[in-house]
This record gives structure tokens, C-alpha cells and sequence, in this order.
């Protein structure tokens, strides 16, 4: 999509106890025809796995990073130059190339960490993202760095190789800010609290959230049992396109609710429209919109400025439209509600309806399908796909979705559920009606509303016959 001529890659990752192929996956997708612009592939040695390295293309780092100069005069750049593009999923389409420019996105990551996270000189400051998540770019690289921050970085998973890894690191590493997710959070919770009290977390100062909604049960096992109610916990709203935190209380200064964002940073004129565009006032629910730009917005999507507009400046002309949904009480403070589009959040993963759905379309076994998110205890939510296939139900055939899905939108994406049904449900101008399917994918039958608008209703019985003949469906 870039043009890009140089690629970098690791012969592989570690992920726990698993190894993840990384070389092996990027001599694939250089092997397609639109990757033909990349000429040198550099390759990190991690594990010393054996690796095919193909003449004339691929080199090891190593080798070339000790003939260069220890010194590399940095070059200067405009403030408006892209400084990088990071893929996100939207309701519709291919995933978005977001371009953040590098002087608004630097001094945004810089002032929000700093302003957020409290940052003080002596600061070992840990975010668990991975770095190819925007909150990695931003609170694990940019952000902290700019600041002249120490990071903790940890290449690993929060339970291996056994419980109570993530704590034993704190302890260890004196870590004084912790920034993770709701997902992992949850997780944690679950091994129990005498796992956490086993280790000194005395030099944390601060907690943070990011990624979904935090609920209240979570927020207070994290402030109460891992903060040991001494720190505050700093909820932190905000999506790839903003570069940076935008709603999130200021320690210290902003009184915290549990499961609430709280306030806007200094800078940030969030409003709430409705579907209308007409701008709430005072306490309300509508839609999560910014009244004006902001350093760290992003700038573009990468190749397609048509879309770029389209997508978050077509809602409510001014506006710059989030696609969350959020309520805000009479204190002013912010309650996300989740997506108010087909993006599904699973673990922190954003993942776009139409993307699994056109996964499952080059699998010709199936004659279309339909993505959707449900309520789940670790994951915040789950992916449920139902797939219609062309003839029958032969063995062995919800298999082939969820390889279709791996193989083109990742492993992460990986179907909780396949139900494989006769028919979708389909308003009479052919659009899903994915509100059914949500309830019936949540065993929801009492309350299925109004099937009028439906081109033909009986669609209905037979889909919740599917579902409930193959029970867990996988
Ligand atoms: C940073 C990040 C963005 C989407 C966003 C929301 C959801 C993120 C919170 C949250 C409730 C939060 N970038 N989201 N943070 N929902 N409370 N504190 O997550 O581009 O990957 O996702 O994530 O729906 O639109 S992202």
C-alpha cells in the first residue's frame, strides 16, 4: 500500500511459550504482485530459528548495523510530513491506513503522557500494548521517549510462564505507571487476589485503562487490589485516529468514577450529537464527536483523502465523528457506551463486519455471511460469524471459514462461534439486520422487536433452529 522498498522483520517472535513464524509470514506476503516494490528484507536474529534467506533480497541486521557509523545526524522534517501509517478497521471496506504527521502527533503523545500519567523525573513508566498497536506507538515509543522517560518493555504474556508474571516484573523493575487493558485486567482478576498480594507493588503510582469499557467490578479490583487503593486509576478514552488520549481524568485533580472516562483533556471539545447531528446539551446520550482539531489528529488515510472525509467528516458537517456512542452525566463526566457502527472490539482488537465478512467470500464454499459482536466475560466482546453455504452442510465446512478469516484478516480475528444457517436476515433494500442476529447469537429470543421490516420474517425460525442444533457451534 506504501510503496515502501525496505521491509524489517525478525526471524520469530515469542509469544508465551509459542513461536510466531515472522520471517516465514513476511516471504508470503512479499510474494504477492502488489508487494513487488520491496526490494531488501532485513532480518533480526530473535530465537536462531533456521530461516530460508533468499540471495540478493534478504540480509541479516546484524552484520550491516556494525559497519554503520555510530552516529546518525538526524534529519530535519516538516511538522505536516507523514511520520508513519498504522492499519485500522472501520465498519466498512479494508482497514484504513491512518497517516499521523509527525509534529502534531509527537507533541500530542508527549503532552498527553506527560499531563495523564503524571511524569516525573525517576518514572518507570510500563505499557503493556504491543508497539504495533497505536497505543504502543504513542505511550510505549513516542510519548514516553519524548519526554526523556524510562519504559519498561516486556515482550511476553501476562500468566507465563506462570501466574503472577506481570507483578513479578513490577516488583523487580520497580515500576512506578502501569497502562493495560480491560481484556488483560480481566484476566488477571481471575487468577485470584492472593496471587497478586504474593509481590511488592509498592513503587506503583499510577494505573491506566485503555482499549474498551472498563466496568465498575474491574476498575475497583484494579484500584483496590493491585493499586491497593493508593493509586489512581486513569481511564483513558481515545482511537488510532486521535493519536492520543482525549478523555481521561487528571490525577489528583479530577475525582474518578469507576467505568467512566471522566473529562476531556485540556484542548479536547468533545460533544455528543444526535443522529440528527444536533448537539446535545448538559446530560445525555448520542454520538462521541470532536467540535474541533487537535494536534494529534490524523491527517489522512493513506492513498484515499475521498474516504478520509467521508468516514469522519460526512456525519455532522464541523464534526469530527468517533463512531462510539457515549452518555454524559450531570457532573459532565463521559460514559462510553461502545461502537455505535458494525466495529467489533474484541480484547482491544478492532475489528470491521465487513471485514470477516469478505474473508469468508473468497472461500466460494459459501454463498455470503455475517459478522457480528456478542457479550464475553474475558474478551469484552466476542466475534460470532453466520455463515450461509452454498450447498448443504458438509463436514468440516465451519473450518474453512475460520481458515479464510486467519488467512486474511489474522489470528486474532478468529471466530468465537461459526453457526452455519440457510439464510441471513435481510431488510426488503437487502441490508442484514445484524441487531437479530446479536440477540440471537446471545440466546436473546424474548425481545427479537419489530420482524416487519424484514423481506421475509420466516427467515427468523429457521435461523434460531440453526443456531440451537448446533449449540456451542464450533
Ligand atoms: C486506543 C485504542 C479505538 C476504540 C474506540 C472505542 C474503544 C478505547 C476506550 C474505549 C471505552 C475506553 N485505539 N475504546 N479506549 N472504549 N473506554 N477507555 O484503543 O483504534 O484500537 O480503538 O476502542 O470504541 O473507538 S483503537
Amino acid at each position: 500500500d506504501s510503496g515502501a522498498i525496505v521491509a524489517i522483520t525478525a526471524d520469530e517472535a515469542r509469544r508465551g511459550a509459542k513461536r510466531v513464524p515472522l520471517k516465514a509470514m513476511m516471504d508470503e506476503a512479499l510474494a504477492r504482485t502488489d508487494a513487488h516494490a520491496v526490494r531488501a528484507l532485513l532480518v533480526l536474529r530473535v530465537t536462531g530459528a533456521e530461516i530460508a534467506m533468499q540471495p540478493g533480497r534478504d540480509y541479516a541486521l546484524a552484520p550491516l548495523l556494525a559497519q554503520a557509523a555510530a552516529d546518525c545526524p538526524a534529519e530535519t522534517m516538516s511538522a505536516e510530513d507523514p511520520l508513519f501509517v498504522l492499519y485500522t478497521s472501520g465498519s466498512t471496506g479494508k482497514p484504513k491506513g491512518m497517516v499521523h504527521a509527525t509534529g502534531g502527533y509527537m507533541v500530542w503523545a508527549a503532552f498527553t503522557h506527560d499531563l495523564v500519567f503524571d511524569h516525573r523525573p525517576g518514572d518507570v513508566f510500563w505499557c503493556t500494548a504491543d508497539v504495533a498497536w497505536i497505543t504502543g506507538h504513542s505511550y510505549v515509543v513516542y510519548g514516553p521517549l519524548a519526554n526523556g522517560g524510562t519504559i519498561l518493555l516486556f515482550e511476553g504474556l501476562p500468566s507465563h510462564p506462570a501466574p503472577g508474571r506481570w507483578w513479578q516484573v513490577i516488583a523487580r523493575h520497580r515500576v512506578t505507571t502501569f497502562y493495560t487493558a480491560p481484556t488483560a485486567i480481566r484476566a488477571l482478576m481471575r487468577e485470584g487476589d492472593d496471587v497478586v498480594a504474593r509481590h511488592d507493588l509498592s513503587s506503583l503510582r499510577l494505573l491506566g485503562s485503555v482499549g474498551e469499557p472498563i466496568s465498575p467490578d474491574a476498575w475497583l479490583w484494579f484500584h483496590d487490589v493491585v493499586g491497593q487503593g493508593r493509586c489512581p486509576v486513569v481511564d483513558t478514552w481515545w482511537q488510532t485516529e486521535t493519536g492520543g488520549i482525549m478523555i481521561a481524568p487528571l490525577p489528583a485533580s479530577v475525582p474518578q468514577k469507576p467505568g467512566s472516562a471522566t473529562l476531556p483533556l485540556p484542548g479536547v471539545h468533545s460533544v455528543l450529537l444526535t443522529d440528527k447531528g444536533a448537539v446535545i446539551a448538559g446530560e445525555g446520550e448520542g454520538c462521541l464527536c470532536m467540535a474541533q482539531s487537535w494536534p494529534g489528529q490524523a491527517r489522512t488515510i493513506w492513498g484515499d483523502h475521498a474516504r478520509f472525509r467521508q468516514t469522519y467528516f460526512s456525519f455532522a458537517p464541523g464534526y469530527y465523528f468517533s463512531g462510539d456512542g457515549a452518555r454524559r452525566d450531570s457532573d459532565g463526566y463521559y460514559w462510553i457506551t461502545g461502537r455505535v457502527d458494525d466495529v467489533i472490539n474484541v480484547s482491544g482488537h478492532r475489528i470491521g463486519s465487513a471485514e470477516i465478512e469478505d474473508a469468508v467470500a473468497t472461500d466460494h464454499r459459501f454463498a455470503e455471511c455475517a459478522a457480528v459482536g456478542i457479550a464475553h466475560d474475558l474478551k469484552g466482546q466476542g466475534l460470532v460469524v453466520f455463515a450461509v453455504p452454498r450447498d448443504g452442510t458438509a463436514d468440516g465446512l465451519a473450518g474453512h471459514a475460520t481458515q479464510a478469516i486467519v488467512r486474511v484478516v489474522g489470528r486474532y480475528a478468529a471466530p468465537e462461534t461459526i453457526y452455519l444457517v440457510p439464510d441471513l436476515p435481510k431488510t426488503r433494500s437487502g441490508k442484514i439486520v445484524r441487531r437479530l442476529l446479536r440477540k440471537i447469537a446471545g440466546h436473546e429470543l424474548d425481545g427479537l422487536g419489530d420482524l416487519s421490516t424484514l423481506a421475509d420474517p420466516s427467515v427468523v425460525d429457521r435461523l434460531v433452529d440453526a443456531v440451537a442444533r448446533q449449540g456451542g457451534g464450533r
